[in-house]
């Protein structure tokens, strides 16, 4: 058997993505509320609108989301029917600590999670918590300019006291950050990074790295600490860059821009700044406040497991003739010619995984764990409600297959794979509600309207069968 008998199989969600409630149980507003649907998506937080609240023109997906605040226990029982072993999923910082830097914290917002997490218990499903998707509370982007204050670290510190001591027992795996590296295409939403005019972006962009970087040695500190049980892990957007040719020219670039993500991960796993990152900061320029017992704490807090997503490989080149982008958002790359794409734009690439699997192990010999994977498609119910979703079969399977052949044939150490959006929510790129991931069709469009109704596609017995055999069938 390929996969290890405890293997953990599941889905992932993000709070801000399918929670909705958004001002309910006294919950603080987020970054990712105020973020809408639509072109201008990101411009918002850029500065130039200096929009930190909602407004009239624009419709926030965030705010009500899939209603999963009220819907928990119907969502897990079906995560639970398909089999889960874990459920990967974020608590919002801003339902504990509403403006992020208050003393004590929020009992509703505690005890929502924990009545979450009993729910898994009562199925035997593991949580997996990311302890921070792209959120950050309203007020610490408004009084500290979020991550780019030193300040942050303390205030992230009492939130993990407080929930690694609260939920001892009930979750034993954690992530700090969700794709840390995704900070370098701020003002996307990681960090709550904005922008004035006159900014060193590149300066401010690396002092708030570190900043979550100390952060996550310090709650994987304290998470030891309460429980030497728990594990916790970094997370990468992953996605090996290829070279456009064997040009020199274009190996060195898919080794620059390979570089540009390991930093983080090198950083968090091996526990010091690697050489060529101190050396490029050093030619741009950029100075980093940081202090002995940053050093000491990233070193001796070293994390347990590397997670990633991938949805695809990359290609780096510099030629400027051949740079024809994808059209996948921020994982707009050159695109690669023998690869096919999804409707988003997103180039399809199974082996890719295998590959970038390999190259994160070589790089780091710690425990891996997939921790997004999925086909973002539009879906189509039949007039029984019902999803034929035969292409995300295809997809999930030759990437399952992948993954597989990683472990059987190359001998990764791999702990676990939940697909993203294993019921569907709403896109973190796009906002949109069409671009769908899910094995559970959730009734709502792109502006809100729809019951909310859950309804399972093919995918869902499919991916029962594959959980039930451990991988061993992929059949469709
Ligand atoms: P959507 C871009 C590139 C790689 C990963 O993305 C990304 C993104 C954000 O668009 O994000 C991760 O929803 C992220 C999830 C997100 C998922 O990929 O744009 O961790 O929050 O939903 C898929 O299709």
């Amino acid at each position: 058997m390929a996969f290890r008998k405890d293997f953990l199989w599941g889905g992932t969600t993000a709070a801000n993505q399918c929670e909705g409630g958004y001002d309910e149980g006294g919950r603080g507003l987020a970054n990712v509320d105020v973020v809408p649907i639509g072109e201008d998506r990101f411009s918002v937080i850029t500065g130039q609108k200096k929009m930190f609240d909602f407004d009239e023109e624009h419709f926030y997906p965030a705010k009500e989301a899939i209603d999963m605040y009220h819907n928990y226990k119907e969502d897990i029982a079906l995560f639970a029917e398909m089999g889960f072993k874990t459920y990967r999923m974020s608590i919002a910082w801003s339902r504990i600590f509403p403006k992020g830097d208050e003393k004590e914290p929020n009992e509703e917002g505690l005890k929502f999670y924990e009545d979450v997490f009993k729910e898994c218990q009562k199925y035997g499903i593991e949580p997996l918590v990311t302890i921070t998707h792209f959120d950050c509370p309203m007020h610490l982007v408004e009084a500290y300019g979020a991550w780019r204050s030193r300040e942050l670290i303390g205030f992230y510190e009492n939130l993990c006291q407080v929930i690694f001591n609260r939920y001892k027992g009930l979750v034993h795996y954690w992530l700090t950050f969700n794709e840390i590296n995704m900070i370098l295409h701020a003002p996307f939403m990681g960090a709550g990074l904005y922008f004035e005019e006159g900014d060193n972006i590149e300066q401010i962009k690396y002092q708030a790295a570190h900043h979550e970087l100390v952060a996550s040695a310090i709650a994987t500190k304290i998470a030891h600490e309460v429980d030497p049980e728990n594990k916790v892990g970094c997370m990468l957007a992953a996605g090996t860059n290829y070279p456009f040719t064997c040009k020199p020219e274009d190996v060195w670039a898919s080794r620059q821009a390979d570089h540009e993500n390991y930093f983080f991960i090198d950083v968090q796993s091996r526990g010091e700044y690697p050489a060529y990152a101190l050396k490029k900061m050093e030619r741009d320029g950029i100075v980093i406040d940081m202090t002995s017992e940053d050093l000491a704490l990233l070193k001796e807090h070293t994390v347990d497991f590397i997670s990633f997503s991938y949805y695809s490989s990359r290609v780096a080149t510099t030629d400027p003739e051949l740079l024809e982008q994808t059209a996948g958002n921020i994982f707009a790359s050159a695109k690669n010619p023998y690869l096919k794409e999804s409707e988003w734009g997103w180039q399809i690439d199974p082996l890719g995984l295998r590959i970038t699997m390999n190259d994160i192990y070589d790089r780091y010999q710690k425990p891996l764990f997939i921790v997004e994977n999925g086909l973002g498609a539009i879906d189509t119910p039949d007039e029984n409600g019902y999803v034929e979703d035969d292409y995300r079969i295809d997809y999930l399977a030759q990437h399952i297959q992948a993954m597989k052949d990683a472990v059987e044939l190359d001998g990764i150490d791999l702990l676990g794979y939940t697909t993203w959006g294993c019921i569907d929510l709403v896109s973190a790129g796009t906002g949109e509600m069409k671009k769908r991931y899910g094995f559970i069709y959730v009734d709502r469009d792109n502006y809100g309207n729809g019951t909310l109704k859950r309804s399972k596609k093919k995918s869902f017995d499919w991916y029962k069968k594959v959980i039930a055999t451990n991988g061993e069938d992929l059949s469709n």
